[in-house]
């Protein structure tokens, strides 16, 4: 039977569209995967959606909408990306699924029955954005409100009753499994941080909540609903039928993962609380964290809260699904955090694959056509230029095949471009275009190398970008990458003895027109979700003069049900009429000397031919229906908000 490979992403909050830190683990998961399936091993990816929890409840609270609804309205466009970037995954874990539900459900009892579950009372500070209880050694004064360790806000009081399970008799057991497993997380340099959090000293862990309803219900106790990282950390037993005793074959065939991947922000959760949940049932340990850096955007952290991240949805639109995979895996290195930047990708789309690799093909292909040489056979005799090749890709593949067993991507794949630079100077340097004149025999020799080189290249590439390098194959008339099939043996032992029919094909990279470095900085923003408003700097702010102002007459306005003609006291800045569009929403008495808010210095407008010299704020409530929007003292009228 076949080795298996069971690889995960991150399960992503709900609160907003994918963005491209999104993608970036879905994608360096599907590297993965792909590249174990090129060993012919049977893949599992795991990637899905994390739906409980504060701040999923929030977020849904915030455009009145049920959670559930709100939740189910991000599902449909998380696949779609998926899909677009050919993201091969098995399954789509959500954690409001039944069969989730029961996991945690099953894995809660079985803590119980251990006795690793207590009831207690929490006190002390929450980060919602994070989901994170924050302790007292993450930060040193409490003179002030702590911030989180992780994001920097500012956190909030907690005080409630809560499930706790017993994390401190973990930390010996924990201290010991990262001794004895150091490559337990790649980079290797992580787990030092991992270590020393954990010989500080850990503590309980409050795994249930009682001020949120927005949850699975705690077992045994309906008042509470579990923490929402005890809830997703275990989609990775879930999905692959934890708890189910008809699946239990299938969870026995998969866990442990061989690898998780997710990105430095989140380690404390799968490097900490994540072995310490399976020691507790007795389940074997995830073999290997991924622990990938950041993509910024300038200085900062791309994310949805910031609302500065990119839209794959748009970047596919402008350079496809490939390219993008490829940027992301060769040219962000997993062990560092990395600005995102269209000039930078355009550049290396243009310099690796349109001039390095898209353009050998094109000359080669040019070439074969022009002097019909499309069918290339085995049993060429190489000479010593030839050799030399074959020797650089014997060497090549060893070291993909090294760095790929730690994961670092972008030193794998900068080894097969030292191949594809070697045979673009050999392709060169033969000079086929020349020795076609008066040595065919050579020629042919030349382009045939060169087809072989390619076809290597094809599949060593494939992992990273399946569709292109399948039109590769299809190029040069060979099979596409059979899923489960040993291709990597093969090249291990490359005999250089593949037969091709060349095909003509239109350039599989075509070169981007690079935007000036004015013109990228639009082009970037093209690419972006503004999910925040647009910024504005405190002067802008400071030009909006908005005033208290106390409506001293509220006057109906002939052929309107809609307008109110009001009469407003702005103090010293004088007496102005102000239309008002809200009679759906009050009688003239609810207004009449009451304070609102009032934009002062907007351009006078016409209304219903009574002229309007400013405008009355408002908010809508759930329902529908408007409120005034005053001071909640009296304050003298033109006074200034600010
Ligand atoms: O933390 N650069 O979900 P999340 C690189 N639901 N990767 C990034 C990134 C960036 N700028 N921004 C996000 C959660 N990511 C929990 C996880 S797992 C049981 C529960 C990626 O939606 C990265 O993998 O905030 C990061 O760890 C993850 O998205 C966080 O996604
Ligand atoms: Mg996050």
């Amino acid at each position: 039977m076949s080795k298996k490979f069971y690889v995960t992403t991150p399960i992503y909050y709900v609160n907003a569209q994918p963005h491209l830190g999104s993608l970036y683990s879905t994608v360096l998961a599907d590297v993965a995967a792909r590249w174990h399936a090129l060993h012919g091993e049977k893949t599992f990816l795991l990637t899905g959606t994390d739906e409980h929890g504060q701040k999923i409840a929030q977020a849904a609270a915030a455009v009145q909408q049920a959670p559930k609804d709100f939740v189910d309205s991000f599902i449909a466009s998380f696949k779609r990306v998926w899909d677009l970037y050919e993201i091969n995954y098995q399954y789509f874990v959500r954690t409001t699924d039944q069969a989730h539900v029961n996991a945690v459900q099953a894995w809660i009892i079985a803590l119980q029955k251990k006795g690793d579950i207590y009831k207690s009372k929490y006190q002390g500070y929450y980060c919602t954005p994070c989901e994170t209880f924050v302790t007292e050694k993450d930060f040193q004064e409490l003179s002030s409100i702590p911030t989180c360790p992780t994001c920097g806000r500012i956190t909030h009081y907690l005080e409630e009753e809560s499930y706790f399970f017993k994390l401190s008799a973990y930390q010996e057991k924990l201290l010991d499994f990262y001794k004895n497993n150091p490559d337990f997380i790649t980079p290797t340099e992580r787990i030092h941080e991992v270590i020393s959090f954990v010989k500080s000293g850990l503590k309980d862990l409050s795994i249930s909540r009682t001020t949120i309803s927005w949850g699975i219900p705690f077992p045994g106790d309906d008042r509470h609903v579990c923490y929402v990282w005890a809830d997703a950390l275990n989609n990775y037993l879930s999905a692959i039928g934890y708890g189910n005793p008809e699946r239990k074959k299938e969870f026995d065939f998969w866990w442990p993962a061989d690898l998780q991947v997710l990105g430095k922000d989140i380690v404390r959760f799968h490097a900490v609380y994540w072995p310490a949940f399976l020691m507790a049932v007795d389940l074997p340990m995830p073999k290997k964290l991924l622990v990938h850096g950041w993509i910024k955007i300038g200085e900062q952290k791309m994310s949805k809260s910031l609302g500065n991240v990119v839209d794959p949805i748009k970047l596919y639109d402008t350079y496809g699904a490939d390219v993008i995979r490829y940027y992301l895996v060769r040219h962000l290195a997993i062990t560092q955090d990395a600005p995102f930047t269209i000039e930078d990708l355009e550049h290396r789309i243009n310099a690796d694959l349109a001039d390095d690799l898209g353009n050998l093909l094109n000359r080669m292909m040019v070439l074969a056509h022009a002097q019909q040489c499309t069918t290339i056979s085995s049993g060429q005799v190489w000479l010593s230029d030839e050799i030399e090749l074959q020797k650089l890709f014997e060497d090549i593949v060893r070291d993909v095949q090294a760095d790929m067993k730690n994961y670092f991507f972008h030193r794998a794949y900068a080894h097969v471009w030292k191949f594809i630079k070697a045979v673009n100077g050999y392709f060169h340097g033969q000079e086929p275009w020349k020795v076609v004149k008066s040595d065919r025999a050579a020629f042919e020799r030349i382009i045939a190398a060169t087809a072989q080189s390619l076809y290597l290249i094809s599949r060593i590439l494939w992992p990273v970008m399946p569709k292109k390098m399948n039109d590769l194959s299809s190029a040069l008339g060979v099979e596409q990458v059979v899923l489960g099939q040993d291709h990597l043996s093969e090249l291990c032992s490359y005999k250089w003895d593949r037969t091709f029919i060349l095909q003509q094909r239109t350039p599989l990279f075509p070169k981007i027109v690079p935007a000036t470095t004015d013109a990228s900085s639009v082009k970037q923003e093209k690419v972006m979700n503004n999910i925040q408003a647009h910024v504005i700097t405190i002067d802008e702010f400071t030009k909006i003069e908005l005033l208290v102002g106390t409506i001293t007459h509220v006057a109906l306005v002939p052929k309107s049900d809609k307008l109110y003609a009001l009469t407003v006291d702005l103090g010293v800045h004088g007496i102005r009429q102000v239309c008002s569009g809200v009679r759906q929403h009050f009688a003239p008495e609810d207004l009449l000397h009451k304070q609102g808010v009032f934009v002062a210095n907007l351009q006078p407008r016409t209304m219903m031919g009574l002229t309007s010299q400013g405008m009355m704020l408002f908010a809508e409530n759930p329902q529908g229906k408007l409120e005034m929007v005053t001071v909640a003292g009296a304050v003298a009228p033109g006074t200034r908000l600010r």
